[in-house]
């Protein structure tokens, strides 16, 4: 049973996925496709500890991104507490004086900040890192560093060392500059890159990456998912290229006041987006498969998906059959009178009868033949027009002429 659910919440989700895939192919915008990767990325880099907003408790400090230093597998990681850079952490030489640095602080707070050091702001000071014979910072395996600080202002002095950093092959250093922001520099040749402008005042995390063979180092800023700068790496002469300058890591110049949180440096390119990809597939690459394991529960149902996009107007469609038959319609007004029917002379209409008379009866009395008479006039005068009189004048007058000739007849 558990794996017929299993099955059917494959294909639930193998469904939707299809369906998404196809609408995202067909109907996504640039602004539609924007808010998607940026949502992506967000969702990406919560895990990565590169999220928004980490307060420094009990300072007056509110950073605007969050470290991601807990979660990476750093060759070497150093918290900025426990003791100097040489004794707490990872560097090798460097010097630390209560001039230079101060443990547990964030600027003027005497030793409330356990895993902070202040760089006074007094020259003199820096860490230094260098491995000897037994690097594994390399321009062929490629490497990354990553920091961050606060600065006292957004004021700092120009071209201050923040970062000195050396492969075998090409040493460069990322500097402060007075217009507020960070830039990098490279001695030979000569070169310096543009000014990437930021409040330095605020919790800034730095990411320094120089990928395999790379020709160039790129500099990524608070989670950013591409480089804020970057600084061609086309060569390398004396004196640049001795000793102590190749094969090194030098930090936290005491010359720009800060208050550093953690510095850590990993063999391999490790830029945001890889690291991404890495924990999206499930980690790092390398080791032996593991043994299978066991199959998990069935997943709850995902959420409903958003309504698609409005589908484009279909073809008109065929007629439709003829309706039936409407109620009849209401009656006609009445149309103009007629013209008036030909009159009927009376004594037409005395003849007509007389002639009827004669032919249809044999009368032995006068009054016989006038009550016959009387009904074929009436028969004679339905629907006719007299032209004199009206139909009861012209009656009358039928009847007396009838009368007369009845008479002659009957005397005859
Ligand atoms: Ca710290």
């Amino acid at each position: 049973m558990n794996t017929m659910k299993q099955t059917i919440a494959v294909m639930a989700v193998a469904i939707v996925g299809l369906v998404f895939a196809d609408t995202a192919r067909a109907q996504v915008t640039t602004e539609e496709a924007t808010a998607i990767a940026q949502k992506a990325a967000a969702a990406a880099t919560s895990g990565l500890g590169l999220g928004p907003s980490q307060s420094v408790d009990g300072s007056a400090y509110v950073s605007s991104y969050s470290p991601g230093n807990g979660t990476e597998d750093w060759d070497r990681y150093w918290d900025c507490g426990g003791g100097t850079h040489i004794t707490g952490g990872w560097f090798t030489a460097g010097n630390w004086n209560s001039a230079t640095f101060n443990s547990d602080d964030i600027f003027s707070n005497p030793d409330l900040f356990p895993g902070w050091v202040t760089a006074n702001g007094n020259p003199g000071g820096s860490w230094y890192w260098y491995p000897g014979n037994s690097t594994t910072i390399t321009a062929e395996a490629g490497a990354t560093v990553e920091f961050a600080f606060i600065g006292v202002n957004n004021n700092p002095p120009q071209g201050e060392m923040i970062l000195s950093w050396g492969d075998d092959t090409s040493p460069f250093s990322l500097r402060t500059s007075s217009e507020g922001g960070v830039y990098m520099h490279h001695d030979s040749p000569p070169n310096d890159s543009a000014v990437y402008k930021m409040d330095m005042g605020d919790y800034n995390v730095f990411r320094l990456v120089r990928e395999p063979n790379a020709t160039k180092v790129d500099l990524y800023v608070n989670g950013g998912l591409s480089p804020a700068l970057s600084l061609p790496l086309t060569g390398c002469s004396l004196p640049w290229c001795d000793g102590g300058n190749l094969n090194h890591l030098g930090a936290a110049s005491s010359k720009y006041e800060a208050a550093w949180d953690y510095i850590a440096m990993t063999s391999g390119a490790e830029t945001p987006i890889s690291r991404e990809i890495s924990a999206a597939i499930g980690g790092s690459a390398g080791g032996a498969d593991g043994a299978a394991g066991a199959d998990g529960a069935a997943g709850a149902d995902g959420a409903a998906g958003a309504d698609g996009a409005a589908g484009a107007d279909g073809t008109a469609g065929a007629d439709g059959t003829a309706g039936a038959q409407g109620p009849q319609g209401k009656a006609g007004a009445d149309g103009p009178a007629g013209a008036d029917a030909p009159c009927a002379p009376c004594a037409t209409v005395t003849n007509v009868v007389f002639e009827a008379l004669c032919k249809l009866t044999s009368p032995t009395s006068l009054q016989e033949a006038l009550d016959c008479g009387g009904v074929l006039a009436n028969l004679a005068l339905l629907g006719v027009n007299p032209c004199d009189g009206t139909t009861s004048d012209c009656y009358d007058t039928v009847m007396a002429d009838l009368s007369t000739l009845v008479a002659e007849k009957l005397a005859d």
